[in-house]
């Protein structure tokens, strides 16, 4: 490994520097690296890790690839293209650049970053393991995190574009600390200062005190009660945990087996450290149970309600000490284990998504300790959340956005009129041959006393092995399928049968609303929300109705049902009648629509406009289009673009930021299908995205593009390639490609 003097990306130079505040931020100590020539993508049937070559044999043996060196940043040295004159010639451009970052069994990749809480988890979760974190990966996770640092006040948020909380500070202070950075070094020392400034580590979340408490940094008298019992409660009880948002449930049932085992590691010289420098008080007087409820108010985004403190407090002073029997304890214990080994299973290790995963690893290795098989394949499975850049190394949303990217680019090429073209059907076969490896084949066993939903013939978000089907992923890939299996020149590889599986079990997925939600119906009531002890997240605990998933589903059904015109008719018809009905319904008065995947108001649009526009309603037609119409071009900036910012999602009002290429593809897409009859707005805004375009064909990233949980942003990177090539595409065939000044 190498040592070189690196400038830190947050703007933390090597030589004193002003910051925006008028400060003077001292020079950095040697910021250690790895040498970014060394690490490789590998990705198997969608499978991707990273590995880092340690000697000069191995670097030979297996070369950098395109795709490696624009992940890392590194220069690609890619010839410069003719500069395009019309909107499909830059389409051409973009797959010409974007081709190149194919992986060998046919997906794309990115960094999936964004949120600041997962990379601890996965780094807390080694270290109560005592797995070994390889050197090049510590030295890298340091990196990011301290390029991630908020250079004035020297915490970190809850994502990366969020002011400091005491969450994200606490979390990635103590895993810095892990990782081996010195208490001493000045960027630690001012992290340390804000910390306190927030009143330390006790004012975290409930999330941040659980990982505390299992790392001995604070004792379980200060965590609120996670009690494994609610798994014992009868399915028909409104509040059983059966009805909540799958990704609350999954992350519920480890902590609440690891809460009731009380598991804390054997305390380390350096755990004992760390306990003196994150409080604002010595450890040893810190009264913990007085800090159950304390929170910075900063990290307050969804204050606990009334209710939910009430029980907090029955649970802690009546039930745990007086009712609650050994025979009572067991039985939680004995059942939420089970459910955790039935995740394990269905998902071969690899779990739902980062937050349960390393706490899953936890579970087992107190379970089953140290040498167990589970613990074993969950080290082995770990990896596959992270990611590196040219920052260092983060951990990824999910373990990766392979099917839901891949559908995406076959859908804008195929928009974009191109998949007819010889020279993208190598690349859009090899995507297609991604698909259809990747749809879910069966069922979970015995899926009812899991609770998980139908997925036989699904698509999950990244790969098949997490296998959560959710219906805007099973939808987005249904389609891109179809679209390229009834082109002249495409295989059949997902036959008539494997498509019925997947309308089946998206018809499963129907709300009594007609709304479609995420991974499954809505199974319990909005109240629950009372329940919700998260406090930095809002509305995360039940599913609810999406127009983007809607859209999904019901683009999907009506592309199936014009090639498939008997199959499930009326249940289809009905499906569609419903689904669209949601749609108009949950237009706000002002035109819009609020997103929850995609920030906001410009990616919901998109979305409900291409529902509305598939049963013929227009511009011209109808009030409710014209309507949304408006309120997208009372958006469009002067240049010519839209751009919005994430605290639309926090604050449910658009607030414009500088323009975005991907928000003004959204934008140009929805008033495109909607037949908006002014070309002059959309002709601008392909002006703006042209003109944005790199000699090679590429597009820089901007602003972050996703959101979830109304307060966590995180990134979609391809986002900046899919929807451009898809809003140009959809100009060039509904304009007659015409000649852009
Ligand atoms: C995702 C990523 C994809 C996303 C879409 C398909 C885009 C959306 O249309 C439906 C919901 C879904 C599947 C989704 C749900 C929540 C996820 C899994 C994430 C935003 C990625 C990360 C996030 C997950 C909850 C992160 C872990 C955090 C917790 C609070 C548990």
């Amino acid at each position: 490994m190498t040592r070189t003097k690196q400038t830190v990306l947050n703007g933390n130079a090597n030589n004193p520097v002003k910051h925006l505040n008028g400060t003077n931020v001292a020079p950095t100590s040697e910021q250690e690296t790895t040498d970014i020539q060394r690490w490789r993508l590998l990705d198997e049937a969608g499978r991707q890790t990273w590995h880092y070559l340690e000697t000069d044999e191995e670097v030979k043996a297996w070369p950098q690839s395109t795709a490696d060196r624009y992940h890392l940043g590194l220069p690609l040295d890619l010839p410069e293209l003719q500069r395009p004159k019309t909107a499909l010639s830059s389409v051409q451009n973009a797959l010409s650049f974007f081709s190149r970052l194919q992986l060998p069994p046919g997906n794309w990749a990115c960094e999936y970053g964004g949120p600041m809480f997962l990379l601890p988890g996965i780094v807390f979760a080694w270290y109560v393991t005592q797995t070994p974190i390889p050197a090049p990966v510590a030295t890298e996770m340091k990196r990011y995190l301290f390029a991630r640092q908020n250079p004035d006040d020297g915490g970190w948020g809850l994502h990366i574009e969020g002011e400091s909380t005491a969450y994200g500070t606490t979390m990635t202070y103590v895993v810095l600390r892990l990782l081996g950075a010195s208490e001493e070094d000045e960027r630690m020392v001012k992290a340390r200062g804000m910390l306190h400034h927030l009143g330390g580590a006790v004012m975290g979340p409930h999330w941040a005190k659980f990982w505390l408490a299992v790392l001995g940094l604070i004792e379980w008298e200060g965590v609120n009660p996670v009690p494994p019992e609610l798994w014992l409660l009868p399915d028909w009880v409104p509040i059983a945990p059966w009805r909540w948002w799958i990704h609350m449930r999954m992350v519920f049932l480890p902590m609440s087996y690891i809460y009731s085992r009380r598991y804390v590691t054997p305390p380390t010289p350096l755990i004992r450290q760390i306990r003196e420098e994150i409080h604002t008080q010595s450890y040893a007087s810190i009264n913990f149970s007085s800090h159950r409820n304390s929170i910075s108010p900063r990290d307050n985004y969804h204050p606990k309600s009334w209710i939910l403190t009430v029980i907090n407090w029955i649970l802690v002073y009546i039930w745990n000490p007086l009712l609650r029997t050994n025979h009572i304890r067991k039985r939680a214990e004995d059942w939420s284990f089970d459910l955790i080994q039935r995740e394990d299973e269905n998902t071969d290790y690899a779990n739902l998504a980062p937050v349960s995963a390393p706490m899953n690893l936890v579970a087992c290795y107190i379970h089953d300790g140290p040498d167990g098989y589970s613990v074993k394949r969950h080290r082995e499975r770990l990896p596959e959340y992270l990611w590196m850049k040219r920052e260092g190394m983060l951990a990824n949303g999910t373990n990766g956005v392979q099917t839901w990217d891949t559908s995406w680019l076959i859908q804008a090429v195929h928009e974009a009129g191109l998949a007819e073209d010889p020279k993208w059907r190598p690349m859009l076969t090899k995507a297609l041959e991604f698909l259809e490896d990747q749809q879910i084949r069966e069922n979970c066993r015995e899926q009812d006393v899991c609770y998980r939903q139908q997925r036989k013939g699904a698509w999950a978000f990244s790969t098949k092995l997490q296998g959560y089907t959710v219906s805007d992923t099973t939808s987005e890939a249904v389609k891109a399928v179809m679209m390229l299996q009834h082109t002249a020149g495409y295989p059949t590889l997902v036959a008539d049968d494997r498509l019925h599986d997947a309308i089946d079990t998206l018809l499963t997925m129907q709300n009594a609303s007609g709304g479609f939600a995420s991974y499954e119906p809505t199974r319990g009531s909005e109240r629950l929300e009372y329940l919700n002890a998260a406090e930095v997240f809002g509305r995360i605990m039940v599913e609810y109705d999406y127009p983007e998933c809607s859209t999904a589903v019901v683009t999907a059904l009506r592309l199936f049902s014009v090639h498939h015109p008997e199959y499930r008719k009326a249940d289809i018809t009905k499906a569609l009648d419903g689904a669209l009905k949601y749609i108009r319904k949950a237009q706000r008065k002002d035109g819009s629509w609020y997103g929850s995947w995609g920030i906001c108001f410009t990616y919901a649009g998109m979305f409900a406009l291409e529902s509305l526009a598939s049963v013929g309603e227009t511009y011209a037609n109808n009030t409710r289009v014209k309507k949304a119409c408006e309120f997208l071009l009372s958006k469009q900036r002067d240049d010519g673009g839209w751009g919005e910012s994430y605290k639309s999602c926090e604050t449910g009002v658009y607030v414009q930021r500088e323009s975005q290429i991907v928000m003004t593809s959204w934008a140009i897409i929805g008033l495109m299908v909607a037949q908006y009859p002014d070309k002059e707005p959309i002709v601008r805004a392909v002006k703006l995205i042209m003109a944005r375009q790199q000699r090679n064909g590429e597009w820089k990233q901007e602003g972050i593009e996703g959101v979830f949980n109304k307060s966590v942003m995180i990134s979609y990177p391809n986002y900046k390639f899919v929807f451009p090539i898809k809003a140009l595409g959809m100009f060039a065939r509904k304009y007659g490609d015409p000649e852009i000044a």
